[in-house]
């Protein structure tokens, strides 16, 4: 198939979310599949509902690619996050070889116990089908200081200063990668290889569920996204809103 993220790039120097910039430049123009909004600055990045993105400017990578995956049907959706989630921490395993990269679920990226990076999805549907997909990327690169403990950038890692548009440019290969692999529908092997890098899989992690501290073994994802865990000998599944994720560290790391 041939290669679509980048192919059509926007660049706005400051904007408050390159997801809502995206958005909004959908609704004018006729935009190809595969474009790329990037900025240097958001001064309203956003999180998971109501959360936050921290990142000083001209530091990291802040991007949102349109997609247009009408092949999926909603109940397929996840397939996107697995194929995002997985071109990204592909993208930071080989700029950091000597790190162990996971996937906490949902789609943060982590690295010994630390979040290097973020990944936000906003669909729209149509009928029982997706119709456009933002995918918003955020990845720690040259920043190093953050005000949440938990952040970390690759350049506190390896002490380098990194080029954006190169970084970008491999980024884009590797989600044109994956996205290849769910055009295809490899959704077995995109689930394996997501359960490969899932975070604490098999551990006991500690959970908020309901408003009680709950420790639970990890067993892996289901078909609609959901995590499934182990609790007292019985197996329960989880929306990503129905419980708070404690831990960012494997107790193997
Ligand atoms: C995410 O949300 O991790 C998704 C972040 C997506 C950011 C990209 S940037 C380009 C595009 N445009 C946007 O407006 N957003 C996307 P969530 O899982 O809810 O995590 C948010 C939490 O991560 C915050 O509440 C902080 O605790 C923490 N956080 C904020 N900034 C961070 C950073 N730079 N590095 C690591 N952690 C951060």
């Amino acid at each position: 198939m041939n290669p679509i993220t980048g192919n059509h790039i926007i660049f706005i120097e400051e904007t408050g979310s390159t997801n809502e910039a995206l958005k909004l430049e959908e609704q004018f123009h006729q935009l190809p599949e595969g474009t790329v909004l990037y900025t240097h600055y958001q001064n309203k990045g956003k999180g998971q509902l109501d959360a936050k993105w921290e990142s000083e400017p001209a530091q990291n990578l802040l991007l949102s690619v349109l997609y247009a995956p009408k092949f999926l049907k909603i109940e397929a959706q996840m397939y996107l996050n697995l194929a995002v989630a997985l071109a990204c921490r592909h993208f930071l395993a080989e700029l950091l070889p000597e790190q162990t990269l996971r996937i906490k679920w949902p789609n943060d990226l982590v690295v010994n116990g630390h979040k290097i990076g973020g990944i936000l999805i906003e669909n729209s549907l149509a009928g029982s089908q997706l119709k456009t997909s933002i995918v918003g990327i955020g990845i720690n690169v040259n920043q190093l200081k953050f005000q949440y403990n938990q952040a970390i950038s690759l350049a506190q890692i390896t002490g380098k200063n990194y080029e954006l548009s190169v970084l970008r440019k491999r980024l884009y290969e590797l989600l044109d990668q994956y996205y290849t692999a769910l055009q295809l529908k490899k959704f077995d092997w995109l689930k394996n290889q997501y359960e490969n890098h899932l975070l604490q899989k098999g551990e006991t992690a500690v959970f908020i569920i309901n408003g009680q501290k709950k420790k639970a073994e990890i067993m892996g994802i289901g078909h609609q996204g959901k995590l499934f865990l182990m609790i007292d000998g019985e197996i329960f599944s989880f929306l990503n809103k129905e419980l708070v994720y404690c831990s960012l560290k494997s107790g193997n790391e």
